[in-house]
């Protein structure tokens, strides 16, 4: 592992807070890059997913190069439906852009759109120990849901995918939920693993983690991080879902004994998870809405969040919908991603190619 395990502020927070980003990584002048994506695996995304890294990419869209894809080919590490596949990854695509990614600022592009992101993944996983990639943790919950040895040789190989798709873009930053900073690292790891067999190749990226919404946990289960894949959706709140299912799984949540409205991850998980998911959407602190809640009960937290959560997914939703509504129009607009990000990503694969010993390309 490299030296960095400390937590790092994103720029987004500090944006947030109306100053310049950090001064290191935007310098006058340079409009350094950054690059993120979330996975097609579900037919919404969900509040974890928003909280946790869209709201975080939408602000930095602002003051840097912005790369985000759809890591489809990441997607297939578990058995997905071919029908459902193309219909999430443009539910995917269409989500972002209702949130605020803007295709004409960021570029936004399909990962199984650009064929060097499988290219140099292959050469990451020839440079990668076993030991190291079976220390990732997601694969070993992923492999243990499945049963291990059915688990597919492409859940193992996983981050080293991820590893590409960020190494092709060379960009500073990569902002992400706190669950994969470890797939993060081993990017890092990787990058000055080549650099030092090679010769100087890859920017060594550093990953962005907020620090309101980092981890949203299930609404039924708060000790489980809200995920697409929990096996109720009960503990789930979807950027697609209707307001009315919204505001019943939020008013349906789980607390705890006691009656204090109070953050203690500890003693009070239910509670916690809701003040923290408050705190992430109205950009309050949660020290400022325990005071607010002072002599009041669970069920009052509950109304105003729900009312709170809905006023900020809604027109998300519905912008959302609209777009799904002409298919040809988001397709062409993948395209144009595409074709820009390989403008970039051909150069370095190239690059990379060259200095591991393979021929030119053949023409
Ligand atoms: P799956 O259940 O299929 O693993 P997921 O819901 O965990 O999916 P991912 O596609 O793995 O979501 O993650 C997309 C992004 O959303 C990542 O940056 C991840 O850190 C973030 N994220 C996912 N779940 C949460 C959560 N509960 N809280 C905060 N951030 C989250
Ligand atoms: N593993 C990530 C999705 C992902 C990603 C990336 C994120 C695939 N490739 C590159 C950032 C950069 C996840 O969110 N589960």
């Amino acid at each position: 592992m490299t030296e960095t395990t400390t937590r790092r502020t994103s720029p987004a927070d500090v944006l947030a807070r109306d100053t310049a980003p950090t001064a290191h990584l935007a310098g006058a002048g340079t409009r350094h890059r950054v690059l993120s994506g979330m996975q097609p695996s579900a037919d919404s995304l969900h509040l974890g997913n928003y909280l946790g890294a869209l709201v975080n990419w939408v602000k930095v869209q602002d003051d840097f190069d912005a790369y985000f894809f759809i890591p489809d080919l990441h997607a297939i590490t578990v058995p997905q439906d071919p029908e459902s596949m193309v219909r999430r990854t443009r539910v995917a695509a269409a989500q972002y852009i209702a949130a605020g990614i803007d295709p004409e600022r960021s570029t936004l592009f399909v990962q199984s759109q650009v064929p060097e992101h499988a290219q140099l993944a292959w050469v990451l996983m020839c440079m990668t120990g076993m030991g190291e990639a079976q220390r990732m943790t997601q694969f070993k919950d992923k492999a243990a849901k499945q049963g291990a040895e059915a688990a597919g040789v492409g859940l193992f190989a996983y981050p080293m995918l991820m590893a590409a798709d960020i190494l092709l873009y060379q960009p500073h930053g990569v902002p992400v939920g706190d669950d994969q900073r470890q797939h993060v690292e081993l990017t890092r790891d990787l990058a000055q693993r080549f650099n030092a067999r090679y010769g100087e190749t890859f920017v060594v990226p550093e990953g962005f983690y907020p620090v309101n919404g980092a981890r949203v946990y299930d609404l039924q289960n708060p000790l489980a991080k809200m995920s697409k894949s929990a096996a109720s959706p009960n503990g789930l709140v979807n950027i697609l879902d209707a307001p009315k299912v919204i505001a019943k799984r939020i008013k349906s949540a789980v607390t705890d004994d006691g009656t204090e409205v109070r953050f203690d991850r500890e003693a009070k998980p239910g509670v916690s998870n809701l003040l923290s998911i408050y705190a992430a959407v109205t950009e309050r602190s949660v020290a400022e809405l325990e005071e607010a809640y002072v002599g009041r009960m669970y069920g009052h937290l509950k109304v105003d969040l729900a009312e709170a959560v809905v006023e900020r997914l809604a027109p998300i939703r519905e912008r959302a919908l609209e777009l799904m509504d002409d298919p040809a129009e988001l397709d062409r607009l993948l395209a144009r991603g595409a074709a820009k990000a390989r403008e970039v990503a051909s150069p370095v694969l190239a690059d990379v190619y060259a200095k591991v010993g393979f021929l030119p390309p053949a023409r």
